[in-house]
């Protein structure tokens, strides 16, 4: 008895869940996207497929306002040192493209950023200063944090 009023309680709560947010558990809506910030750390090649593995893919950040519902979300709630956003300059160096292929029209680098410090530098990140996230060029094979999104 006490196991299916348990089941009751357990279905309700998921049922309210999945009505208020059309986006998958954990993920945070935003704007017809739905975002999942992690919690463990990843080079930049695992964060991608994990990413996929949801549905999903690396967060690209096209306009102001997404970069200042990222930034605020992670400034409020994750507070990680860095997140994989999901561009690289892999194919040709200084070219940056969202998933390998879409053209960034939206950047908001940090001061002497993008850097490609030793040469090395080829992945997107948000990186925190004073509890503030602005982008910058990594290493990919670092452990970072990451966004996923995945559009309504
Ligand atoms: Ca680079
Ligand atoms: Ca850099």
């Amino acid at each position: 008895m006490r196991l299916a009023t348990a089941y009751v309680l357990l279905c309700t709560l998921v049922s309210v869940v999945a009505i208020s947010s059309p986006c998958p558990l954990g993920f945070v809506e935003h704007n017809n996207s739905c975002y999942w910030f992690s919690k463990t750390l990843v080079n930049f090649v695992e964060a991608r497929s994990f990413c996929q593995s949801f549905g999903s893919h690396l967060a690209k950040v096209t306009s102001k306002v997404e970069d200042d519902f990222v930034s605020g979300h992670a400034a409020r709630h994750g507070k990680a040192a860095n997140y994989w956003l999901g561009a690289t300059d892999l194919n040709v160096e200084g070219t940056w493209l969202w998933e390998g292929q879409q053209a960034m029209n939206y950047s908001n680098w940090s001061r002497d950023q993008p850097d490609n410090f030793s040469g090395g530098e080829h992945c997107l990140d948000i990186k925190q200063i004073l509890g503030n996230y602005l982008w910058n060029d990594e290493k990919c094979n670092m452990a970072a944090n990451f966004i996923c999104e995945k559009e309504l």
